[in-house]
């Protein structure tokens, strides 16, 4: 017998992965929540059907969402992650050993569970000292924050289900108002290839641009997510993405990645032509 996980990317595709164990199945108050066991790409996680994370591909995201706005901030203390119950996040940011302290925001609190028990490569540093978890709604929580955070992190689902307002033009809004006057930033920004999600990160920039002085997408090849073509949001009050991205002093810290590098987090904001020319059209 052969037991497949299927996600479909359009109404036309789909993306499966021969599945050699289910580990996990449940439902919480907000989503269906799996883990899988596989040959190709070991365990892996899904909310509602859609892909999380891989233990073979998530360093790229995690690396890519946490290590630029950490090597453009000068001296980033106090951080904030939205979603990110799965510590992928958490996971890179204590590597630092300046950050004073970690506020994750995950809504759910079985994807923690669940994660610390059947994801260990990734909820690793949950219980790291400078980590304050909230089980709480991303959007209300950053309500009640003013000039707080000098990064912010927003890991989210796709936009629509639990993660949906964290897309809105409020929530890009309550992002500016709790972080400090050089804070940024950094978004999961959906993918540029096909359509849906096309039409979903243009929304995402329109929105963020309207919010932030300075706004700019990156991207990153992201095998196990739609069309693996994957883009980031960098948005900041001051900082630009490139021109302020002290790479000697990154360097300095001597972290070792795996994907994340300097003359890469420079590359990485060149984009194709037609995903700057939808860029440019919601500008
Ligand atoms: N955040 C979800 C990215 C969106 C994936 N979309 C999809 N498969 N349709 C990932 C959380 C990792 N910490």
């Amino acid at each position: 017998m052969e037991l497949w996980f299927t996600e479909r990317h359009t109404p036309n595709v789909k993306f499966s992965i021969k599945v050699d164990r289910q580990l996990y199945t449940g439902q919480s108050e907000f989503q269906r929540i799996d883990v899988f066991d596989s040959k190709e790409f070991g365990r892996f996680l899904t909310l509602d059907g859609y892909m999380m994370l891989t233990e073979k591909d998530e360093f790229i995201y995690h690396e890519m969402i946490t290590h630029i706005p950490m090597a453009v901030h000068p001296n980033p203390k106090n951080i904030l992650v939205i979603g990110a119950g799965d510590g992928g996040v958490v996971r890179e940011l204590t590597r630092y050993s300046t950050v004073e302290s970690i506020d994750l925001v995950e809504i759910d609190e079985l994807v923690v569970e669940v994660s610390k028990k059947y994801l260990p490569t990734t909820a690793c540093r949950l219980d790291d000292e400078r980590v304050h978890i909230f089980y709480e709604d991303g959007v209300k929580f950053i309500r009640r924050c003013e000039n707080k955070y000098d990064v912010i992190i927003v890991d989210s689902t796709d936009p629509f289900g639990p993660g949906e307002g964290l897309f809105t033009k409020e929530f890009y809004g309550s992002c500016n108002k709790a972080l400090r006057e050089d804070g940024i930033m950094v978004n999961q920004h959906e993918s540029p290839f096909y359509d849906e999600d096309a039409a979903a990160m243009q929304r995402s920039h329109k929105r963020i641009v309207e919010s932030f002085p300075i706004s700019r997408v990156y991207q990153a090849h992201i095998p196990t997510y739609p069309s693996g073509h994957w883009l980031f949001g960098f948005a900041s009050k001051k900082y630009h993405p490139v021109h302020d991205l002290n790479a000697t002093k990154w360097n300095m810290l001597g972290l070792k990645t795996k994907y994340y590098n300097t003359k890469l987090h420079t590359g990485a904001f060149s984009l194709p032509n037609y995903v700057e020319e939808m860029l440019r059209d919601v500008e």
